[in-house]
């Protein structure tokens, strides 16, 4: 992991950007300028890196991954390559000789938010993975102009703000002028059958010209680089030089705007879909770049897409890149004249899918005509793909037109994206073993009684070189000194913490190391005027805001004990700070009604000089991938409260159990693995299960007989409707009862309630005993093992893509 690189070596090359960019000595750059500095130092040494890599990887002729995704969350560059290149410390002595701290530096990088929550985070913490195993690896996504929004509270509701993290952020991206390519959007298709068979040609199009910005990602301690290749929009004819001379600039300037657009902000939905047009050409926009740029490369190499299959594994993470299904079936027949069969063979052979979702609002659907007008070639090729999958299964099942009907890729003018995934991939899995087993049994059934061993199971996983060892160093080294370096390259080490279960010192350490978290954390917010205490309990909430998260469920609670001690100020608690940290989408008025509501509870509850010592809430705002590093490790209380069913893994639950957070939740996605691996002792598990939830809306769930029949419940929404802090919040009070189709609480937070709260006083109990819970941390962050993204990927490579690897 040492890189030998000497002071003298690392001043050398960070004089000489200095001087190259800015003309500027040492003792006139200032923090942004030795910033800058830096990255392009790194840079450079990554790009030496990244040329051998590169060219190990063409002798071998391996098999190559590329990584589809609308979505990268993939946090600051600068510490993550220092640390996995094993160059913070030289870093860090060069810079204080000349009186910059490296810390300070970091802090200069925005944070890129090229993702919305967990999806995203997920595609960068593989990309870590891929770079530190060694695999070849290519991740590709859009260059959003404009991340995830940033977010402000003013009075308790949510404000947008526009992130604008390109003036920082882009000294990480080397545009690639060399492999620009063209999208072609609208016109229409003229099939014409020659002597050559059946030529289709698009006309009248309008063509788009997109530009690659690589990101590179060291691995620890290895050779591998990963790139996350990321497209801008450009228009082509730069300028509309007739309307500017007759005079008309506003028109030689609207036409560049139309292209640009594609990439000009992230679409803000976490977990559900927005069936906007330009979301669609964001979506084409990517497939069409990467797959042209993927074929180019293959040919580049082999000079023939015969073996195609073989040597690419394109894998879409989620259905937002499903349109690479057509387009690489588009350029396979139009541009190099395979047949259809063989061209859908290598397809299906060469795309594998992966499903992060079961609810059904976030599954995306387009208009059929909206498609046929965008994209009618792609449209053409989507009705091919459908004709020939349901003449088949009209031989298997002759005459079932209802299934028919159901696993059809386009029904009632609407294209499913999940269908066509399925259809058009060689494997599909779901992220966690619950969630595949949903999928395989309801999302997908019809299709798995087709083809079974198309669907696995895939974990998901934490790069846990990141969540654990660059966010948590005094851990690191209580980890170091009881089980040595080795867990740093390979996770599975982790599990040998657990021989010291019964070490008292270790157990004391680990206890004193939570502390010293706490306390950092405390002294960041203090420098924001937030006041916290370090010894409460730190209890947190941090991902986004869904409903079926149930941030509310958590409101709930603390309002109970909040009337608890209001009765009684007396009541023996130990003190509990509730840390809550999510992003509500812009128009999601339900989930933004939640944070104005733990808002205002947080101002009531601090009114009162007797009861804010005891439970205090903290709604942190702008929760990105920096606050998260910050924040974790600082957890003692993990809520991972979704219900059960709904979430299909989660990884902050992964995130603050390496750091040595106890797990409060329900049996829902990894909470059920992290239960597993932990044992019940370890975990503070309530609620119904995805069966019982199941059986419950069956049996007919109704929220207002929890209401009426159990007198906390009845306080604790009571109290909602008449409301606090001069505050209404009927809404929430009627969303609970009545809700908008009558289907009052359609998250069931009522039904979880009184098992919530009682597991919650459990868990206080058990807090009493310091070295107990100790014993409890030091079994979560062995747990861990198994959630590395490390581990992750090595299934892909193995079960999915089928890739050897070059270790
Ligand atoms: C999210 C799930 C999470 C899961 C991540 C990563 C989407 C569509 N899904 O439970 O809600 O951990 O994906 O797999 O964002």
């Amino acid at each position: 992991m040492e890189n030998n690189m000497t002071k003298e070596e690392l001043r050398a090359l960070i004089e000489n950007k200095l001087s190259r960019h800015y003309g500027l000595s040492i003792d006139e750059a200032d923090r942004a300028q030795m910033y800058k500095s830096c990255a392009r130092t790194i840079l450079e040494l990554l790009s030496e890196k990244r040329t051998k890599f590169n060219q190990k990887i063409k002798e071998s002729q391996a098999k190559k991954v590329y990584y589809l995704c609308m979505e990268f969350l993939v946090g600051r560059s600068l510490k993550n390559n220092l640390y996995n290149l094993g160059l913070e410390d030289v870093f860090r002595d060069v810079l204080k000789q000349w009186n910059f701290d490296l810390e300070d530096l970091y802090n200069e990088e925005p944070d890129p938010g090229l993702g919305n929550g967990g999806l995203g985070r997920l595609a960068s913490c593989f990309m870590d993975s891929l770079a530190t195993l060694e695999y070849p690896a290519t991740g590709y996504s859009i260059c959003y102009e404009y991340g995830l929004f940033k977010q402000k509270i003013v009075d308790g509701w949510q404000m947008e703000l526009p992130d604008i993290w390109l003036p920082g952020g882009h000294v990480w991206l080397n545009q690639r002028n060399d492999l620009v390519c063209h999208v072609r959007f609208n016109g229409n298709v003229e099939e014409n059958w020659t002597e050559e068979g059946l030529q289709i040609k698009h006309l009248n199009y309008d063509e788009v010209e997109a530009v690659p910005y690589d990101l590179m990602i060291s691995g620890l301690d290895s050779e591998g680089v990963a790139i996350l290749r990321l497209w801008r929009a450009r228009d082509l004819n730069n300028f509309d030089m007739s309307s500017f001379s007759s005079g008309d600039y506003d028109r030689a300037m609207t036409e560049k705007m139309n292209a640009e657009v594609i990439c000009k902000v992230l679409y803000p939905s976490d977990n559900h879909f927005e069936g906007k047009t330009l979301r669609l050409k964001q979506q084409y926009f990517l497939v069409s770049a990467t797959v042209q740029d993927i074929i180019a490369e293959h040919l580049q190499q082999y000079e023939t897409l015969d073996n195609f299959s073989e040597k690419v594994a394109i894998h879409i993470n989620d259905t937002h890149p499903a349109l690479c299904i057509p387009e690489l079936m588009r350029i396979l027949v139009d541009d190099y004249h395979y047949s259809w069969q063989r061209a859908y063979q290598l397809v299906k052979k060469t795309v594998s899918y992966t499903n992060h979702t079961v609810l059904s609002e976030a599954l995306e659907t387009w208009p059929e005509d909206l498609i046929k007008r965008q994209l009618p070639r792609i449209y053409g090729i989507i009705k091919g793909l459908n004709e020939s999958y349901c003449q088949e299964l009209w031989k298997r099942y002759p005459g079932d037109w209802e299934r028919i009907e159901r696993m059809s890729i386009i029904s009632h003018s609407q294209v499913r994206m999940a269908n066509l995934c399925v259809i058009g991939s060689s494997h599909v899995n779901g992220v966690s073993k619950l969630h595949s087993e949903i999928i395989q049994k309801q999302l997908f059934s019809d299709f798995y009684r087709v083809d079974a061993k198309k669907f696995i199971s895939v974990t998901n996983g934490i790069a846990h070189r990141r969540w654990l060892c660059q966010s948590n160093p005094l851990l690191i080294q209580l980890l170091d000194d009881c089980i040595g370096p080795d867990y740093k390259k390979d996770a599975s080490q982790l599990g040998k913490f657990r021989n010291f279960y019964g070490n008292k010192e270790v157990l004391t350490r680990l206890q004193a190391i939570k502390q010293e978290n706490k306390v950092r954390f405390s002294d960041q917010l203090h420098q924001n005027g937030i006041v916290i205490d370090p010894q409460s309990i730190f209890v947190v909430q941090a991902k986004r805001l869904h409903e079926y998260k149930r941030q509310l469920l958590n409101a709930l609670k603390i309002i109970s004990l909040y009337l608890d001690l209001k009765d009684e100020p007396n009541l023996s608690l130990p003190p509990q700070t509730f840390l809550f940290a999510a992003k509500a989408a812009p128009g999601y008025y339900t989930a933004k009604e939640v944070i104005r509501l733990i808002w205002n509870l947080s101002i009531e509850i601090e009114k009162d000089a007797s009861i804010r010592d005891k439970i205090r809430i903290v709604f942190l705002e702008n929760y990105d991938v920096t606050m998260a590093e910050r924040l974790l490790p600082a957890a003692d209380v993990s809520e991972q409260i979704s219900l059960a069913g709904k979430e299909a893994s989660g990884t902050g639950n992964m995130k603050m159990m390496i750091n040595g957070a106890l797990t409060f939740g329900t049996m829902d996605g990894a909470n059920v693995e992290i239960y597993e691996a932990v044992g019940k002792e370890n975990i503070f598990i309530f609620g119904m299960t995805a069966k019982e939830v199941e059986n419950k809306w069956k049996e007919g769930y109704a929220a207002s007989s929890y209401y009426h029949n159990n007198e906390k419940i009845h306080r604790v929404v009571e109290y909602l409707r008449h409301g606090f802090n001069g505050e209404s919040f009927e809404s929430i009070y009627r969303y609970l009862l009545v809700g908008d189709y009558g289907i009052g609480d359609p998250y069931m937070c009522l039904a979880d309630f009184e098992s919530y709260l009682e597991v919650y006083k459990q868990l206080l109990g058990a807090y009493h005993d310091r070295i107990r819970w100790s014993q409890k941390s030091l079994i979560n962050i062995a747990g861990a093992e198994r959630f590395a993204a490390d581990r992750s990927i090595q299934e892909y490579t193995n079960k999915i893509w089928n890739i050897p690897t070059l270790v």
